[in-house]
């Protein structure tokens, strides 16, 4: 496929303004039936109309009622341009839903009918000008079995509904908001719904509707209260009303993402759906939350205002998830539950999108060129965009921002917009902050790929009683210097939060501060200070770059114990670990662990104030995907023998500590997923976890059956999986007994079910047994590729495992290239996002980095590669 070009954007030579669409709903074939309103754009010259259109079955061509010759060139369908401004064109052509595998346009999953069009589904429905900035209202009837489709459903309000004969019915669907088609949706299916009523600050009613399977509904409960709390938040934080009169979910077994934002009809994996404290982890009811709240959030940054085209993609991707994570934060009620989500997000931006923006698929935020589109739907649009968001937040602060956010809806509201409208609206609101001043220099963070280092060395002068600070940056080659606004406090060594005065500055000083960078190099110079102080950066993660500040393991146990900051208290906890673990994946003989690292984990264990979830996340080593960034020439077997090492030591010699901490923090109420109990849950497990482990050294049979019990009569799934995480974990005899019951016990809930496939795909590697689990799990029979959730569950978990994919033998590799062709061949949307499994080979030791090579040629010299997977294979190996 030809590489789409951002600087070759192009006003659409047409518009369409109205789309009156008719279905004839069946899964072997659909007719589709379109009667578009069109204007030619008339400030371009006079061209032929090009629409796109994939996989259709074409039957007739009519422009205002005339038949019309038409040509097929490079996959668009050409019509010459007619001789009126304005016109009505007519197509009528068929679709095979059940035959779409790839679960883009109109297709089948179970015993109903769906549609996904973002980015360019809507081209496998009928032919349209399918781009973002073509905006249509749309009319929509819909035609079905009654029997096998009683649920006919699309965007806006229903408007006319009846029987037809011979056992079909019909559904009349307008939208009065014009919108591109890639949020048109449609749904006809077997479904139930929980319904509420809302009422919105003006006093207007509102109908929520969730659609699931019947025998679902009571599992509905949580993700209709996190809607219900995106409204009330939307609209209290950034006086953003729901504009719909009926906002429906629909939960859909097969999907090739998480959810998707349709105007009005949400199309959702049923796993941001469906939780009950039986079958889904807390970490599952937290991201029910923020997904079904980050799709509400996209009705207003998104599908109010949309992207103008795909390279604006992060426009309404990164702002989105910036709402998303601000609002998960002020869903918490407490600072530290904060910072904990904020560690969530940021562990997530390090060890995928750092990882992405050091490797083959490495793009700006605002893509330059792409094959596929859906290959950019990354971390670095996603994770990073959001990001630059937050920095902007932190630049013009929160009341600045809701004024950026308000001039940005007054100026483009119904508009299709770029990420410079965005950022222009945001420095235009707030004219004297450094955003505005520098604006040219913050826009880079839109334009250059790649993680900025930051470097930052302080010197103490005792007799000026002052503290100088020097920060570097260093782009990427070819970059430009970009703006950094660097949180920073200063602690004694005793743990006492400093003044921070600069030199030339009066009045009273805080003991916190951004300090803003636009150049490649800066110096501050702190004054009043009596003695040598212990920086600390970057605070909250106040800009995503890697920090190199120098700091000792002595300046890093002063943080840990005293940094008022959760967040870079919990930084120095993994800094401490990365530099042991390091330095063991390095050496050839074990390492034995020293008594002062041991010893300030468990104080932080011990703790008496600090948050148990807290505690969770400082004693969790980083992972193996974090490590590997921060190596070169990895060689992921030495990698993992270190890390099992290192716990198997923290698991002895913190023995009985985690026998309290397990007692210390069992739940005793009822179960809810709030983060107070969640804290104690995910602690618990982990104490759990680390007895279990301890308990192959010393040959004792208690914590196993401890577990093993647990499995058998805990009363929620975060309680029951953890129990069966550790025997996995562990390779406990009992990992065994307890995996069967666990299957016997869910084998008819599919999401459940993925938690099995998954726990066995990630489990540490011991002697190729992860692997070889892996294989057999392959032909297990409730195994399949053609449901997303099952091939993410089993591959995707595999090929993210180090030491179970990177094998000395290279038979993972093998694995994988067979596995990306197989899976090419039905989705190849899935198949290219498992071939990223592969994307950092290049950093990989010698012996690895060859058998990688020869795997990704293999895949790559396949006689049939979709444009999909192409891209992906064509990079790595550039
Ligand atoms: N805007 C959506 C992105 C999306 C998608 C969703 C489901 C299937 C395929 C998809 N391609 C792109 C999801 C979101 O960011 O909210
Ligand atoms: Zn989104």
């Amino acid at each position: 496929s030809p590489l789409i070009q951002r600087s070759d954007y192009q006003a659409p030579a047409y518009w369409i303004r109205t789309a009156d669409l008719t279905f004839d709903l069946d899964g072997a074939k659909t007719i589709v039936a379109s009667k578009l309103q069109i204007e030619r754009n008339t400030d371009l010259p006079v061209q032929a109309l090009r629409l796109h259109g994939e996989d259709l079955n074409l039957l007739r061509v009519l422009i205002d009622g005339q038949s019309v010759s038409f040509r097929h060139e490079d996959g668009l369908l050409v019509l010459d341009a007619p001789e009126a401004n304005s016109f009505v064109l007519e197509i009528r052509n068929t679709i095979a839903p059940e035959k779409n595998t790839q679960l883009s346009g109109l297709y089948a999953s179970g015993s109903g009918l769906f549609t996904q069009c973002e980015a360019e589904g809507f081209r496998r429905i009928t032919y349209f000008l399918d781009r973002p900035d073509v905006m249509a209202v749309y009319s929509v009837t819909l035609r079905a079995d009654k029997k096998k489709f009683p649920v006919l459903l699309s965007n806006g309000n229903l408007v006319e509904q009846g029987d037809l004969d011979a056992g079909r019915h019909y559904a009349k669907w307008s939208d009065p908001f014009p919108k591109p088609s890639y949020l048109f949706a449609v749904v006809a299916a077997d479904l139930v719904a929980r319904e509420q009523w809302v009422r919105t600050r003006s006093g207007k009613d509102h109908l929520l509707q969730i659609f699931v399977k019947r025998g679902d509904l009571e599992k509905t409960e949580h993700a209709m209260n996190s809607l219900i709390a995106s409204i009330v938040w939307d609209e209290a934080r950034f006086k953003l009303p729901l504009d719909l009169e009926r906002f429906m979910i629909v939960a859909v077994d097969d999907f090739n993402m998480g959810a998707m934002e349709n105007k009005g009809l949400n199309l959702f994996n049923t796993k941001y759906v469906l939780a009950t404290p039986a079958t889904a982890t807390d970490a599952d009811f937290d991201g029910i939350e923020s997904v079904v709240a980050h799709e509400y959030f996209h009705n207003w940054t998104g599908n109010r205002i949309t992207c103008r085209d795909w390279f604006q993609l992060s426009l309404k991707e990164g702002l989105t998830v910036f709402r998303d994570q601000e609002f998960s934060r002020d869903m918490t009620g407490s600072a530290s539950a904060r910072a904990v989500c904020r560690i969530g997000d940021v562990r997530r931006l390090r060890e995928v999108q750092f990882a992405e923006d050091a490797g083959p698929m490495a793009h700006p935020v605002r893509p330059e060129a792409y094959q596929a589109i859906d290959n950019f739907y990354t971390a670095t649009v996603y994770e990073k965009g959001a990001e630059v968001v937050r920095m902007m937040h932190t630049l013009v602060g929160r009341e600045g921002f809701a004024a950026g956010m308000a001039l940005y809806f007054q100026r483009h509201d119904g508009q299709a917009v770029t990420c410079d409208d965005f950022a222009q609206a945001m420095a235009d609101a707030n004219p004297s902050s450094h955003l505005a001043t520098s604006l040219d220099v913050f826009k880079r963070w839109y334009a250059q790929a790649g993680t900025p280092r930051l470097t930052a060395r302080g010197e103490f002068n005792a007799e000026a009683g002052s503290y100088t600070l020097t920060l570097r940056q260093h782009s990427t080659p070819g970059a430009a210097p970009q703006l950094l606004p660097v949180s920073v406090a200063l602690f004694g060594r005793d743990g006492s939060a400093q003044p921070l005065q600069l030199a030339h500055e009066s009045g009273a000083a805080g003991t916190e501060r951004v300090l803003v960078m636009t150049r490649a190099e800066h110096r501050f110079t702190f004054t009043g200070l009596t003695g040598e102080v212990v920086p600390s950066l970057l605070r909250d993660f106040s800009a995503p770059v890697v920090l190199d500040d120098g700091l000792s393991d002595a300046d890093l146990l002063v943080l840990l114990a005293h940094d008022t900051d959760a967040f870079n208290r919990w930084e120095a906890s993994q800094r401490l670990a990365t530099s042991r673990l390091l330095a063991a994946a390095a050496s050839s003989q074990p390492t034995a662990v020293d008594a002062a690292y041991v010893q300030a984990l468990r104080s932080v264990l011990r703790h008496p104030d600090l948050d148990p979830a807290f505690k969770d996340l400082a004693l969790t080593l980083p992972s193996a995907r974090f490590l590997m960034e921060a190596m070169e020439g990895v060689d992921p077997q030495a990698l993992h023998a270190a890390r099992e090492h290192l716990l198997d030591q923290l698991a002895e010699q913190l023995h009985e500590d985690w026998a309290w901490a397990w007692t210390a923090h069992q739940v005793r109420e009822g179960y809810s997923p709030v983060p107070a109990q969640s804290g104690r849950r995910a602690l618990a497990n982990l104490a759990l976890a680390m007895l279990v482990r301890d308990a192959r050294r010393s040959g004792d049979t208690v914590w196993p059956g401890r577990a093993y019990q647990r499995c058998k009569d805990a009363t929620n799934m975060t309680d029951r999986l953890g129990a069966l995480t550790a025997l996995v974990y562990a390779h406990a005899e009992l990992a065994e007994p307890a995996l069967q019951r666990f299957h016997a016990q869910f084998q008819h809930d599919p999401l459940v079910l993925d938690k099995w496939f998954m726990l066995q795909a990630g489990a540490p590697e011991r002697d190729g047994k992860v692997f070889a689990r892996v294989r057999q799990l392959l032909q297990h029979p409730d195994f399949t590729l053609n449901n997303p959730n099952r091939a993410r569950a089993l591959l995707f978990t595999w090929d993210t495992n180090p030491a179970a994919f990177h094998r000395s033998d290279a038979a993972g590799y093998v694995l994988w290239a067979e596995k990306v062709l197989e899976m090419d061949s039905v989705n190849p949307q899935l198949a290219s996002r498992f071939a990223r499994g592969l994307d950092r080979w290049r950093n990989l030791a010698e012996t690895y980095r060859n058998a990688a090579r020869e795997a990704i040629s293999r895949v790559a010299a396949a006689p049939k590669l979709s444009s999909d997977a192409r891209e992906i294979i064509d990079r790595a190996l550039q």
